[in-house]
């Protein structure tokens, strides 16, 4: 289109859409009136077409202006509680960059070359085998979009509010595309006996994360994978080889594979006995959790951010659930009072994050902010109360709980349980 033309009368389709949702778009020019776009020039003080730029790099980097950083937690979380947290208030869609991806390393980062490593399928086999990574790579593949969560994601959150922002309440989860062979192939080509029900996972680095996985969801849907997000695995999310199991804790996603035994019962390891188990209330601990259930976290307006001032806004959010497709989001931006559906992003895909948006007008005054996902299976994500009430406060992971974000008159977002 000629820029100088005169525009035509008829809206656009997207001041439309504002018109219908009864939000005028200048409102959301909080700073102020911008000219038709007829009426601007280009800005010429540092316009970069008229100087020769840098060189294009063999291996990208983002651009200086872009600083999003995974964290280690502020000083209120104490330090054993781990994790690198993926900063999921600066996250755009629904991929995570492998960079940003948040890493749970209990025995640091082994440095693995490929060329030795070597993964073991043993035990109640009729054909032991060792594969080379080159020979993992050359069997039939596929890809998955699909998230990962630390069980102890949201462990902040069971008694008053410690986290000051979405990336410590909830950055214990990302999104990628996991690239790798299917386990049920590998288990085939072993010969996994018939009476064999379980497998136990090691991992080639300091802490082994030996976790046990009932055999029916190794020949489902687990993959062994080499690949994340198009590239080889990043050192810190397993490389050169991890399993990868849709919708369970991220803990069993042995990284660093380098042994699959095939058993007739869980092993017990550390991982899953006493760690990974919650203590209830009558002083029984829950065992072998497995799945993530519902779960979703608004990533704007969230803990930490400041809106500048009354006007329009997108909710956005991000929604999963580990029994597979997220059916819908609500938000209610009066502490729970009343509820209205977000628009889930298309494709929803199972095992992944969904994004969720939802238009809204602040008007200045103090609210909050929650938002509530329903999977599948009709399972709707619970209060903090409702959760605490059947639960306690003593189980430590796997708090799925709606989260509450406070906006103060001053535009402030605050952390906050009601
Ligand atoms: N071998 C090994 N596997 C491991 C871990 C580990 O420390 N060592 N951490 C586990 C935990 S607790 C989680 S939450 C996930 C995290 O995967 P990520 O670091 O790729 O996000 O890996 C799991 N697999
Ligand atoms: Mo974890």
């Amino acid at each position: 289109m000629n820029p100088s033309a005169p525009q035509p009368e008829r809206p656009s389709p997207s001041r439309r859409r504002f018109i219908k949702h009864g939000i005028a778009l200048g409102a959301a020019l909080v700073a102020g009136r911008v000219a038709p776009a007829h009426a601007q020039s280009p800005p010429v003080p540092d316009d970069p077409s008229r100087v020769v730029g840098g060189p294009m790099l063999p291996y990208g980097e983002r651009s200086p202006f872009e600083g999003a950083l995974r964290e280690k937690g502020p000083p209120s979380m104490p330090d054993e509680w781990g994790g690198n947290f993926t900063p999921l208030g600066e996250m755009l869609g629904t991929i995570t960059p492998s960079d940003l991806h948040y890493e749970v390393c209990r025995g640091g980062i082994p440095t693995i070359d490929p060329k030795k490593h070597r993964l073991l399928i043993h035990g109640m086999v009729d054909r032991p085998l060792i594969l080379t990574i080159d020979e993992i790579r050359r069997l039939p593949s596929t890809s998955r979009i699909l998230f990962l969560e630390c069980a102890g994601n949201t462990r902040t959150e069971w008694g008053a509010p410690l986290a000051p922002s979405v990336q410590f309440t909830h950055g214990l989860t990302s999104c990628t595309e996991w690239t790798g062979v299917a386990l049920s192939l590998l288990l085939r080509e072993a010969g996994a006996r018939k009476n064999a029900s379980w497998i136990v996972a090691e991992g080639a680095d300091a802490t082994g994360n030996e976790r046990s996985i009932p055999m029916a969801k190794a020949m489902d849907d687990v993959l062994v994978a080499y690949g994340q997000n198009g590239e080889a695995l990043r050192p810190g999310n397993g490389y050169p080889l991890r399993l990868i199991v849709p919708g369970w804790e991220g803990n069993i996603n042995t990284k660093w594979l380098r042994r699959i035994k095939v058993v007739d019962s869980p092993y017990m390891t550390r991982m899953e006995s006493p760690d990974h188990t919650s203590l209830m209330p009558d002083g029984k601990a829950r065992q072998f959790l497995f799945v993530m259930e519902a779960k979703s976290v608004i990533t704007f307006p969230s803990g930490a951010q400041r809106l500048p001032g009354p006007g329009f806004y997108e909710i956005k959010g991000l929604a999963w659930s580990g029994r597979g497709l997220v059916r819908r989001v609500e938000i209610s931006v009066d502490g729970g009072k009343t509820w209205r559906d977000a628009k889930l992003q298309a494709p929803v895909l199972r095992f992944a994050h969904a994004r969720f948006r939802l238009d809204w007008r602040w008007d200045g005054r103090e609210a909050v902010l929650q938002s509530r996902c329903t999977d599948e299976t009709g399972y709707v994500q619970p209060t903090l109360a409702e959760l605490v009430k059947v639960r306690g406060v003593n189980s430590i992971y796997h708090n799925n709980a709606i989260q509450s974000w406070k906006i103060a008159a001053d535009g402030s977002v605050h952390n906050v349980h009601v």
